[in-house]
């Protein structure tokens, strides 16, 4: 905590607003209307605030640093907190107006238990005693009868703090595995990370991009598929600083957005066809023979050689016993060594891929009879499906771009490709992402300093002990039972209904959901509505009363960020985990969900478990040898509020072409590729194992379900919101009062629409009322709806009920985007 010497009439005024707000606990309270407010005096003394150290925890992907100014035990205000970089010193209007949610009339105050209808919202209030016991009774009955695993975890992204669920070694994890119970996916945001997966390996401290003071360092920057403006804003000041510089900022998108609005070329493209672009790219640069040979040659898999059967060619055909390596940790058994053969130019013989000093990447004849092709010929086979001419039709980009695209990427180098989440949510949209990856492979735009591409997203793999969430022990050393299963979103209510899962038997019984909002975020709503009725006991911990909380058999209250101990260190905007002190004590009855974790375990036999508080709980997280090596330490935490974590000064993502894969090279190939989810769905592997791309469900033009439903709608990330939170901050409200549709003017013109209008959209899922905005950044036949509202702020229906559940043969991904509709006027 700090002092602050401040004074000022403004501040002053708005205190006297905040203080109604929790006195009367009136929403209207909080609304900046001068009526609202007293008449206050231009202060004579100088008034202090106290400063406590905070960050914003929800899935916006900021993590921004907070300054909460608290004035006689309330907080007043918040403002931006200083990094030790100052150039990540940022605060959105939802960091600013933090301190209505804090106040908010929709707080959850007290325990409640359900008395009407599921979703009617009526209950009555009860004790934390009662709480307790009635869910750990009802508990400990469901787990006398069907075991644990009926039991399941219900989380997603709604806080990243440590202490709290979704944050790296978090308590909720933790809480899954020492009750043995199972888990629900998200299946959220999956397919770039499917795609990036199968050319880059697993994930890296940070995934794919560059930090962002690197960007200055690129000739070309490209936003595909993203729109920083909104869902990235604190780092977009990173990108125009370049632009400044001379970089060249080129979007390709199908919607002229607000990022698009900067750039020097925007790329309008056809939804869901980025593959065909990024392969028809790819095609004129290999055919032109245009790669980055060394990097193509030393630096990706295309040397490796496929034969007939679609495996690599590995020295045991060339009859070279296996040899063993170390001991799989897990299992105990040896690594079996079969080296991968290529063809090496200078040997001008068949070596093991280590050995070799130029392995040729083209036309290999046969090895020893075996007749084989190399990953680049396979992959050029591929793309060259995909000629400028026929990709131009298909994705909307004309022949000429194409070609000038091509052009960028091999001689306006470093590229940074930036890709976001815009391409992902659609069934095809890991077979967009993979060819979208590999032009940056193939021309050597990764690596290296204002080169990358991927989304912004960090995973502090090195410096984070995630065996205290997933393998538990006790005070004594005993480990944990362990979770159970995990089940994929869509499978849910099959489980409910039918008690398989797949072929495999299943029980859910009851739920206990936190963090996560399903009612509004989730595919399907009707669907989703149709679950939340039909799990026998559901429990719902949460900061508001939710469209979810509705649904509850028990309601717990969730202290507020700003008043409780945490550490988050999902920040993918800047490289620091930021710490999170409490600045006042948990309002009304509301309880931490650390604490609420901690009775419960108690009440259930395990508090063994759980005997620690906040500080040595992080503590225990960052015991681990990256940790020590980067100083993090709770302690520092607290005195510096944020710590760096990632290596380096500028990190430099995949630095000198070392990727994750066991090659350590980019891969365009891959022998097997193993299914997120499996319910016993037919698979057509050859879809999966190289570049490809096949049109998407409803979002395609051509798909027949568009001359019933001929507008294919998409969801927008809101400026004012995060997912479904800050819904209850008058201030933003201003901004983004009702939901609206955006509709191209002619559409508009030709449906009878004017600006204003309500207009009704449909399909066979479901229907929504909402007010008509006509907007040239829309091309014909594509619509846009902020994402973000509860059922109550349509006119009629939900939007979230338009969306479809259905997944790609492979990736488990919801596909929010994916959806055609129908628009009338209302
Ligand atoms: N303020 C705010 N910020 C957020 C969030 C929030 O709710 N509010 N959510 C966070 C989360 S979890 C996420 S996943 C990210 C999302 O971050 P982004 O991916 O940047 O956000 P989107 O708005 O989903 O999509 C980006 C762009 O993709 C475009 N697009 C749609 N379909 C296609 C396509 O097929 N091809 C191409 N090339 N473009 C397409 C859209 O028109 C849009 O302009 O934002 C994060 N940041
Ligand atoms: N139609 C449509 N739906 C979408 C999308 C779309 O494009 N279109 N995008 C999707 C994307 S990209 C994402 S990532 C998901 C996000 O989906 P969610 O992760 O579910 O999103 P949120 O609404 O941010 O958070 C969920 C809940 O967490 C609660 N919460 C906040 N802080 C705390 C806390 O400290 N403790 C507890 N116990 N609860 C807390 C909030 O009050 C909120 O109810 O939404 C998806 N939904
Ligand atoms: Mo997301």
């Amino acid at each position: 905590m700090q002092d602050e010497k401040t004074h000022g009439l403004t501040r002053r005024s708005f205190i006297k607003g905040a203080a109604t707000l929790t006195a009367a606990g009136a929403l209207v309270g909080c609304s900046p209307k001068a009526e609202n407010l007293e008449e206050v005096k231009e202060p004579e003394a100088v008034v202090s605030d106290e400063i406590y150290t905070g960050v914003c925890r929800s899935n916006c992907f900021g993590g921004c640093l907070l300054n909460v100014h608290v004035r006689d035990g309330q907080v007043v205000r918040t403002s931006a907190g200083d990094f030790p970089n100052p150039e990540y010193n940022r605060i959105c209007s939802k960091g600013l107006t933090q301190v209505a949610r804090v106040y908010s009339a929709d707080r959850l105050q007290y325990p409640m238990r359900r008395t009407g209808e599921r979703g009617a919202g009526e209950f009555e209030r009860i004790t934390w005693d009662e709480a307790l016991d009635e869910i750990t009774d009802k508990w400990k009955a469901i787990i006398d009868q069907y075991g644990p695993n009926a039991i399941a975890t219900w989380m997603n992204s709604g806080n990243f703090g440590t202490c709290t669920g979704g944050g790296f070694a978090g308590i909720m994890p933790r809480f899954g595995a020492v009750m043995g119970f199972s888990s629900i996916k998200g299946d959220i945001d999956a397919a770039q990370g499917f795609a990036a997966t199968k050319i880059y390996g697993g994930m890296s401290e940070a995934q794919a991009n560059n930090e962002p003071t690197d960007y200055v360092n690129s000739k070309t920057f490209i936003n595909w598929a993203s729109n920083p403006t909104i869902s990235q804003p604190q780092i977009v000041h990173f990108m125009l600083d370049a632009k400044e510089n001379g970089t060249k900022l080129i979007v390709i998108d199908p919607v002229y957005n607000a990022t698009a609005a900067k750039a020097d070329w925007y790329i309008p493209i056809n939804p869901a066809t980025d593959g065909v672009l990024a392969m028809a790219i790819l095609n004129e640069i290999m055919v032109a023979g245009d790669e980055d040979q060394e990097f193509v040659r030393s630096h990706t898999e295309a040397p490796l050689l496929i034969k007939e059967d679609g495996m690599f060619l590995r020295m045991s055909d060339l009859g070279v016993e296996p040899t063993e390596g170390d001991a799989d940790p897990l299992t105990g058994k040896p690594a079996v060594i079969d080296p991968y053969v290529v063809w090496d130019e200078e040997s001008g013989g068949a070596v093991a891929l280590e050995e070799a000093k130029a392995p040729s990447y083209k036309e290999v004849a046969p090895i020893e009879g075996i007749a084989v092709q190399t990953v680049w010929d396979n992959a050029a086979e591929k793309v060259a499906a995909w000629s400028a001419e026929v990709a131009s039709p298909v994705c909307g980009v004309s022949v000429d771009d194409i070609k000038e695209l091509a052009r960028i990427y091999v001689e306006e180098g470093p590229v940074n490709t930036y890709v976001q989440l815009g391409a992902d949510h659609y069934i095809n949209g890991h077979y967009n992402y993979w060819p979208m990856y590999a032009i940056s492979a193939a021309t050597g735009n990764i690596g290296k300093p204002g080169a990358a591409c991927g989304p912004i997203c960090v995973l502090p793999n090195n410096c984070i002990d995630f065996m205290v969430s997933v393998a538990p022990t006790d005070t004594a050393g005993n480990p944990a039972q362990g979770a159970g299963p995990s089940y994929n979103a869509n499978s849910v209510l099959g489980i409910v209904d039918t008690g398989k899962f797949g072929d495999q038997d299943a029980v859910i019984k009851g739920v206990y959901i936190a963090t996560t909002n399903p009612a509004t975020v989730w595919a399907d709503h009707g669907k989703t509505v149709d679950l939340l009725n039909k799990i026998e006991f559901i429990v719902v911990a949460d900061v508001t009363m939710t469209e979810t909380a509705m649904y509850a058999d028990v309601l717990l209250p969730v202290a507020h960020w700003f008043e409780v101990t945490d550490m988050h260190t999902n920040c993918h905007t800047h490289p620091y985990f930021v710490w999170q002190e409490k600045a006042i004590e948990p309002q009304f009855e509301s309880k931490s969900d650390f604490e609420i974790f901690k009775l419960l375990a108690e009440k259930m036999g395990y508090g063994d478990f759980f005997d620690f508080n906040e500080e040595e709980f992080i503590a225990m997280g960052l015991d681990n040898d990256g940790a020590k090596a980067l100083g993090l330490t709770v302690d520092r935490l607290k005195e510096e509020r944020a710590v760096r974590f990632m290596p380096g000064e500028t990190y430099i993502s995949f630095e000198g072409g070392k990727f994750l894969t066991a090659t350590g090279r980019a891969s365009f190939y891959k022998e097997s590729v193993a299914p997120a989810y499996n319910v016993g769905q037919d698979i057509d592997f050859s879809k999966e194992t190289c570049l490809y791309w096949e049109p998407t469900l409803e979002a395609d033009k051509s798909s027949a379900v568009r001359a019933q439903y001929p507008f294919h709608c998409i969801s927008e990330h809101m400026r004012t919101r995060t997912h479904s939170q800050w819904y209850d901050v008058d201030y933003l409200r201003e901004f983004d009062p009702e939901p609206i549709v955006r509709i191209n003017p002619d559409d508009a013109a030709e449906l009878g629409i004017v600006e204003g209008d309500t207009v009704r959209m449909y399909n066979d899922r479901g229907s929504v009322v909402m007010k008509a905005t006509v907007n040239a950044g829309y091309p014909r036949g594509i619509v846009g709806s902020p994402r973000s509202y509860r059922e109550k702020e349509f006119i009629e229906g939900h939007f979230a009920s338009l969306s479809t559940n259905q997944y790609n043969q492979v990736c488990a991904n919801q596909a929010f985007n994916d959806v055609a509709v129908a628009i009338e006027k209302a």
